[in-house]
């Protein structure tokens, strides 16, 4: 299967009621800014390099991002953070990201997330993390040449983690903590990116900084 088919069937998918439900009431109540375009509020598919060397796993679309333009961390504040460290760390060819068909794109690098539809307060159910879990396993079989993980978040890298089968007691979330996994791609992981991390300092761009240039460096990129 091509990612192209992936994404087709994904864009199809209603395996969490809550979800659909969430995605779609968002996308009829807009926010008052977007209040004249019609809201992606469906699955959001992974974007980037099929070549990839990096994987950036984040957690879920945000409502007013991603769920409403169709493409990962598009149209929203963390997007405003993420793809500008993208391009200078010379993984994007421009900094904006607004809406699908805008130029952006990723070199050696693909995007996607541990849920693929907008949750209520950024915050997915175990069983919904687990219902996308297996898109995350066919998106990954189409990505053979990912050498290293960088998980944006600690429910982005448990996901990597159960994915792989291993336990989170033995590979602790941290920012910049890195394991090589057995059998698998590094696994590097950062603060997410998030708006509330972005505006408090936790998550500054120079350390979103020094963490792109290690992702690159393991990656050979
Ligand atoms: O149609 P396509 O060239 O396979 O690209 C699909 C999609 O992926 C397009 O929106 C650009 C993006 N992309 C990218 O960001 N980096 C690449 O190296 C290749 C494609
Ligand atoms: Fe399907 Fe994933 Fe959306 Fe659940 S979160 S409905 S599994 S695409």
């Amino acid at each position: 299967m091509s990612l192209e088919a992936l994404h087709t069937e994904l864009t199809a998918c209603t395996r969490c009621p809550r979800l659909v439900a969430w995605r779609e009431q968002v996308g009829l109540e807009k926010r008052r800014a977007y209040r004249d375009q019609d809201y992606w509020a469906k699955p959001v598919p992974g974007f980037g390099d099929p070549q990839a060397l990096l994987l950036i796993f984040g957690l879920a679309p945000g409502a007013h991002g991603s769920n409403r333009t169709g493409r990962p961390f598009t149209g929203d504040a963390s997007g405003g953070f993420l793809y500008p460290a993208l391009y200078r760390a010379g993984l994007a060819n421009q900094p904006s990201a607004q809406f699908p068909g805008d130029g952006l794109q990723l070199y050696r690098v693909y995007i996607t997330a541990a849920v693929r539809c907008a949750p209520p307060g950024n915050k997915p159910l175990p069983q919904e993390l687990k219902n996308c879990s297996s898109w995350t396993a066919l998106e990954l079989g189409l990505l053979p040449k990912v050498r290293v993980y960088l998980a944006l978040g600690q429910i982005a890298h448990e996901a990597l983690l159960a994915y792989h089968g291993l336990r989170k007691a033995h590979y602790p979330f941290g920012h910049a903590q890195e394991y090589a996994l057995p059998g698998g791609p590094s696994l590097l992981s950062s603060y997410h990116v998030s708006r509330q991390n972005t505006h408090t300092g936790k998550l500054t761009a120079a350390m979103f900084e020094r963490v792109l240039e290690r992702a690159k460096t393991l990656a050979g990129i």
